[in-house]
């Protein structure tokens, strides 16, 4: 029998752990000579190379010795905590990440969290010593303190300790140690994560963390072999969440070296394996011996706590740059969707629209943007907190925040959360001057938070915040104050109308871009909104006389990406998103109309 280690790699946004994945792979020999890879190979998806982010949870698996090391990436980002959660369940132990100059925080704080309650010891690895203000002992003592206050047991606060810089290819036990390579964290992850339970002899226990599907044989469900042997060609029961069982013969089974797929025919308890040839296979789903079947507890995952409309698009430019567009399409690929990522929730609401529930804006907006590149097209409205009640009391999720901002910037984010409902619970001055402020705030509160905050603390604060629980609603939260420049007319902008709105506020679009009536084009300077025309030309005999045209001169516009927008519009608003356009527009496009309800609603209050 193989012997094996199965670890996740756990921390906060950007605390280092596909580039300690990276070394992993290259430092136990997995590549091949002259093999060429990537940075970051693990972030393997367009979107996650592009931004520098892990989105979803990916296993490789490394050899080192004469054992296999199966490592699941995870990401560190609060919305794809579910991500997290799915896969903690998967091995028998985490590298706890923690940035030696940031430390703890809140998604280390959650992920740790779940890690305890599934009675994992972290491996914990004080990473990016090198950087300058980094003061790893004060970050040992957050991460005991934080185990402490999560109830950890004896064996878990007795966790062992590394220190690390992974983008220099290093690990060591002692800070005076030499820095050298990365086998101190080799012989860590040998000595103290525990081998699988289970034993090839028992009957067959599989379960599906992960989908995936291939041109030749369909869907794949990667899985841990928790119990007996899985082999290519074999019979098993496929057991879904509400007990319903479909036999299947194995087709195809795969495994797993460094970023390569290789086929065998067998597996056996304790290894992870890519599993082809039953057509309905599910994230969570049991594979199991046929005659004796006995499935594994399904996945449970923290519900969404974050919902938005998406709907279909029926503004005047609806259907001219997208390939799907029908509801139809829309509910059809979300359905797809629901398949494979088992944090979010997806419900049909009627009038071609469909409720979309996630943790977070980011994780709504990354389904979003793949498929708008997929072809997509539709609308999305402002995001609204999940609300549940219990005893007849009205709940909503709260968050943990994290800000760090200069000194001089404290006053005014103190004030500003205040305002949205948040509530201080630690001030902690940091060694490089600025100042670390705690909060636990309605999620609503955070909701349009960023940008106010980035512009607030002109560019230099940083903001973390992290799922913490339900509580009591807390009544009215403020929201956007500007108003919003929006358009009269149908047409293409023009730039001299352009250039004489300027004054009122900031533009979201440049000369020649379509636009109707009803469509935000820019942010205006004062609250309420503002109906004016883009389309305003100049004589073109002026034009060309005057001379004065020198002094038209165009600010570039702000660019309003799909999730900048859903940070910034307001109920009456909508996000019209196309394979090549992402727009804002008002949700009534008649003026008359929309002066109308203002005015209902103004009365009602
Ligand atoms: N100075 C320093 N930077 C590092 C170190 N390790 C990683 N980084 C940098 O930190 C950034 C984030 O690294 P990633 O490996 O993507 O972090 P991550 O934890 O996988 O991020 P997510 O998956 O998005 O949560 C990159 O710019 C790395 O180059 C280190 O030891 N020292
Ligand atoms: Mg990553």
């Amino acid at each position: 029998m193989q012997k094996i280690k199965n670890i996740a790699v756990i921390a906060h946004v950007d605390h280092g752990k596909t580039t300690l994945v990276d070394q992993l792979l290259q430092q136990s020999g997995t590549y091949a000579d002259h093999q060429e890879v990537q940075e970051r190979a693990m972030d393997s998806n367009d979107i996650e190379k592009e931004r520098g982010i892990t989105i979803l949870s990916k296993n490789t698996a490394i050899t080192y010795g004469d054992h296999k090391i199966n490592i699941i990436d995870t990401p560190g980002h609060a919305d794809f905590g579910g991500e997290v959660e799915r896969v903690l369940n998967m091995v028998d132990g985490v590298l706890l990440l923690v940035d030696a100059q940031e430390g703890v925080m809140p998604q280390t704080k959650f992920v740790l969290k779940k890690a305890i309650g599934f009675g994992l010891i972290p491996v914990v690895v004080i990473n990016k010593i090198d950087k300058d203000g980094s003061d790893p002992e004060r970050v040992l003592d957050e991460v005991f303190d934080l185990l402490v206050a999560l109830d950890a047991n004896e064996d878990q606060l007795e966790f062992p300790v590394l220190y690390a810089a992974a983008r220099d290819g290093y690990a060591k036990w002692e800070m005076e140690d030499e820095s050298k390579d990365m086998i101190p964290l080799f012989d860590a992850i040998i000595e103290k994560v525990p081998y699988p339970v289970g034993s090839p002899e028992n009957d067959t226990q599989a379960q599906v963390f992960t989908l995936d599907s291939d041109n030749f044989v369909g869907r794949i469900g990667i899985t841990r072999i928790f119990n007996g042997k899985v082999k290519k060609g074999d019979e098993y029961l496929l057991v879904k969440a509400d007990g319903s069982k479909t036999k299947s013969r194995i087709s195809k089974l795969i495994g797993f070296k460094g970023l390569d797929r290789i086929e065998i025919s067998e597996a056996e308890a304790g290894d992870i394996v890519a599993i082809a040839g039953f057509s309905d296979i599910d994230v969570g789903d049991s594979i199991c011996d046929k005659s004796n079947p006995v499935a594994l507890d399904p996945m449970h995952v923290e519900e969404p706590t974050l919902s938005v409309i998406m709907s279909v698009n029926n503004g005047p430019l609806a259907g001219q740059e997208g390939k799907h567009v029908t509801s139809n399409k829309i509910q059809e690929r979300l359905e797809k969707e629901m398949e494979t990522n088992i944090a979010m929730r997806m419900e049909p609401m009627g009038d071609a629209s469909f409720k979309v529930s996630g943790r977070g804006e980011l994780q709504i907006g990354i389904l979003a943007e793949n498929m708008r590149r997929e072809g997509f097209e539709f609308m999305l409205a402002r995001p609204e907190v999940v609300t549940k009640e219990e005893n007849g009391v009205k709940m909503e999720p709260f968050e943990h925040l994290v800000v760090d901002v200069p000194e001089e910037f404290q006053g005014v984010a103190i004030e500003k959360l205040g305002k949205r409902k948040a509530n201080m619970t630690l001030l902690t001055p940091m060694p490089d001057g600025t100042i670390r402020l705690e909060f636990e705030i309605p999620a609503r509160g955070l909701i349009g938070f960023r940008n106010e905050f980035l512009t607030d603390t002109k560019g230099e604060g940083i903001m973390n915040h992290s799922y913490l629980e339900y509580r009591a609603y807390t009544g009215v939260v403020v929201s956007r104050t500007p108003g919003a420049l929006v358009s009269m007319d149908d047409g293409e902008a023009v730039a001299f109308s352009i250039f004489n709105l300027q004054s009122r506020g900031v533009m979201f679009i440049s000369p020649q871009e379509k636009v109707y009536s009803g469509m935000v084009i820019g942010e205006s300077a004062r609250p309420g909104d503002l109906d004016v025309n883009p389309l305003k030309g100049k004589a073109l005999t002026n034009m060309r006389t005057s001379g004065t045209d020198e002094a038209v001169k165009l600010v570039t516009p702000r660019k309003i990406t799909l999730e900048s927008a859903m940070e910034w519009i307001e109920e009456d608003e909508l996000i019209e998103i196309t394979p090549e356009s992402v727009r804002i527009r008002k949700k009534s496009l008649d003026a008359n109309e929309r002066k109308r309800n203002a005015r209902n609603k103004k009365n009602s209050k």
